[in-house]
């Protein structure tokens, strides 16, 4: 296991690579060339001077978070084979640059979903959170309204203006798109860029859909075990595999977290470990990574990386904003820091009694 720390660029995040240099244990950073609308190419330039930048702090570059997959791809437009191309170059551009991981998304319109950015909480601190009738009275649309205005100054992934200006059109794209539709496409893609993930040994890590169910009325597929091996024998290569996002997954709440870890071995190649607190079945808020704090067992949920033999980074996901922080919600250095040093610790405390 390797603990690592995402960070969106010396652009766009409030936190530095000197920081992340400090929180202990962590080695790696998970990044991305943030200004990239999907479907463009990833210069070698590009990647290597990013790649320059994050070595100089004494880190190194664990994987790309996210390569996004153009709209056009997901819904089986006219011009899927064009973005399939460019995605291709941007893989053997990140391989060449000797980048071996890359995670991204098949969900429909809207990446993650959250009802609120900043939930009080009884400690003071603020918090992402969902409640599905809040989210049933949004009109897609005004979706985007309801984010931004809460986003700190930030720009969030899957958030960005550009593509939210667009939500309409968006919607339209995927009208006739159902959850067989989307598998079929998913298949399409996964085929055409395997190739070039094997040739480079990129493993390629889908994200789960966030919250794991349909939201409006859009159809989501990564959501579950059956669909995720469905997903994973349907093209059967090691290179197409998953990020394990339990903050995604345990949406859900019959998803039981460990069994999947379990039953995912050896195509787990990124994993996303955080806590959430259910207040019922429709409404969710995430917490501090500590079990206590939420409603997984998250030694339970160490453990099981553990036992399959997890050897990829891993990193906290989002954290509480506290300590007054000013920073992206969910992506503030200091919950996140805390995150880190207590997954370490759980790990340590495993791999001990275990030898
Ligand atoms: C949200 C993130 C997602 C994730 C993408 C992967 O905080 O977990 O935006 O990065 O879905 O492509």
């Amino acid at each position: 296991m390797e603990m690592t720390l995402r960070w969106y660029g010396s652009k766009f995040d409030t936190v530095t690579l000197k920081q992340i240099r400090q929180i202990p244990g962590v080695k790696g950073v998970i990044t991305t060339l943030y200004d990239k609308a999907a479907g463009e190419v990833w210069s070698r330039d590009e990647i290597k001077k990013l790649k320059d930048e994050v070595e100089k702090s004494g880190l190194y570059i664990s994987g790309i978070e996210s390569v996004n997959v153009h709209d056009e791809i997901k819904t089986g437009g006219e011009n899927r084979d064009k973005y399939i191309d460019n995605y291709i170059e941007t893989l053997e551009n990140l391989g060449k640059e000797d980048i071996h991981l890359v995670c991204y998304n098949f969900m429909p319109v809207f990446d993650w979903t959250r009802s609120e950015l900043n939930r009080k909480r009884s400690d003071g601190s603020t918090v992402l959170a969902y409640n599905q009738d809040d989210i049933d009275k949004i009109v897609p649309e005004k979706m985007f309204e309801s984010i931004s205005k809460d986003m700190n100054g930030t720009v969030m992934p899957g958030w960005e203006p550009e593509r939210m200006e667009k939500v309409k059109e968006l919607f339209k794209m995927y009208e006739d798109i159902d959850d067989e539709k989307l598998f079929e496409n998913l298949k399409y893609f996964l085929e055409k860029i395997m190739p070039v993930c094997n040739k480079y040994d990129i493993k390629m890590a889908i994200h789960p859909d966030d919250p794991a169910w349909s939201v409006f009325g859009l159809p989501r597929i990564i959501i579950n075990k059956e669909n995720i091996l469905r997903m994973m024998n349907m093209v059967d290569d090691v290179h197409n595999g998953v990020t394990f996002c339990s903050g995604s997954y345990g949406t859900n709440r019959n998803n039981d977290l460990p069994d999947m870890i379990r039953s995912l071995k050896g195509r787990i190649h990124f994993a996303h470990v955080r806590n959430l607190k259910f207040n019922s079945d429709r409404d969710f808020e995430e917490a501090a990574h500590l079990s206590s704090d939420g409603s997984f067992d998250m030694y339970e949920i160490m453990k099981a990386l553990y036992d399959i033999g997890f050897d990829g980074p891993i990193r906290p996901d989002h954290g509480r904003m506290i300590w007054d922080e000013v920073a992206m919600p969910g992506y503030g250095l200091y919950d996140r820091a805390l995150g880190a040093a207590y997954l370490n610790g759980l790990w340590e405390a495993i791999e001990k009694q275990n030898k």
